[in-house]
């Protein structure tokens, strides 16, 4: 129970001056020139599970032989990083991953279209059969709006909240166990999220909930979720694991701006 009583208009009393806390306003809060390299894929990111979709995709893809280079920017969304106005200018949103196309001038963010550019743009990791392709984009699709229960919601009242409040944990713990029931359920019967083969969606997905399950995000999530009752999607997290292509994409070094 809380004494909080909402107001009829709610305000930002608080304005915080530090660029990187939070603020209801959008768009760029000081000027920035962010470095750019040689290689024709930029990207500004960092090792989180929407930042290493990024660098796992570009490793699978030069491990399948494409001809293929990326430098690598760190932005440290901690420091407010994502705020400045050359990245703002590739990223409206303010968040990370988002990448530049030096061959076709294109910027990319939102780390599943980044996912669905390079698959296009390389002809990797996305069948070209229209009922194999719509299945992997609804799991891709799944993702983008399934994980922000498990990030904003999940994550944050587990892991960040400043005091522990059972009313959330309660409410996104449900939906995350939820999720991780359907994910167990679906790899239950196919050895990959969209069929038979490796897909987009695996690396979306396994971002986010193998790493979960693994304990590798939330520190204690996989107890408390009881991820030992999920032994599917367990498995599927330890064969996605192994693969080369992805240890690379989490080692990935960032050169910081
Ligand atoms: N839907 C976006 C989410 C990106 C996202 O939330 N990025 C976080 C880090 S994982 C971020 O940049 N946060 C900084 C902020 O919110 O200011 C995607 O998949 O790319």
């Amino acid at each position: 129970m809380s004494d909080y009583k909402k107001p009829v208009v709610w305000r930002w009393e608080d304005e915080n001056e530090n660029r990187a806390g939070n603020r209801p306003t959008a768009g760029s809060r000081f000027e920035q020139i962010l470095p750019k390299g040689e290689k024709p894929l930029q990207v500004y990111s960092l090792g989180t599970p929407n930042g290493i979709k990024v660098t796992i995709m570009l490793e699978e893809l030069k491990a399948a032989g494409l001809n293929l280079d990326y430098d690598l920017f760190n932005i440290n969304i901690g420091q407010g990083d994502q705020f400045g106005s050359d990245f703002v200018a590739l990223n409206p949103n303010s968040k990370i991953p988002a990448m530049l196309d030096q061959e076709t001038g294109i910027p990319v963010f939102e780390s599943a279209n980044i996912l669905l550019y390079l698959a296009e743009k390389y002809g990797k990791l996305l069948p070209k059969d229209i009922k194999q392709k719509t299945e992997v984009l609804n799991w891709l699709f799944w993702q983008t709006g399934a994980a922000p229960f498990v990030g904003g919601g999940f994550g944050h009242f587990f892991h960040y909240a400043p005091t522990e409040q059972e009313y959330p944990i309660n409410r996104y713990t449900m939906e995350t166990k939820r999720q991780l029931d359907l994910l167990n359920q679906l790899l239950a019967e196919r050895p990959y999220v969209a069929g038979q083969d490796y897909s987009i969606a695996d690396i979306s997905i396994w971002s986010w909930y193998g790493r979960l399950v693994k304990d590798e995000v939330y520190p204690g999530a996989a107890a408390f979720l009881d991820a030992f009752a999920y032994p599917h999607l367990l498995t599927w997290a330890e064969k996605i694991a192994k693969r080369p292509a992805v240890q690379r994409g989490l080692a990935a070094d960032y050169q910081f701006i």
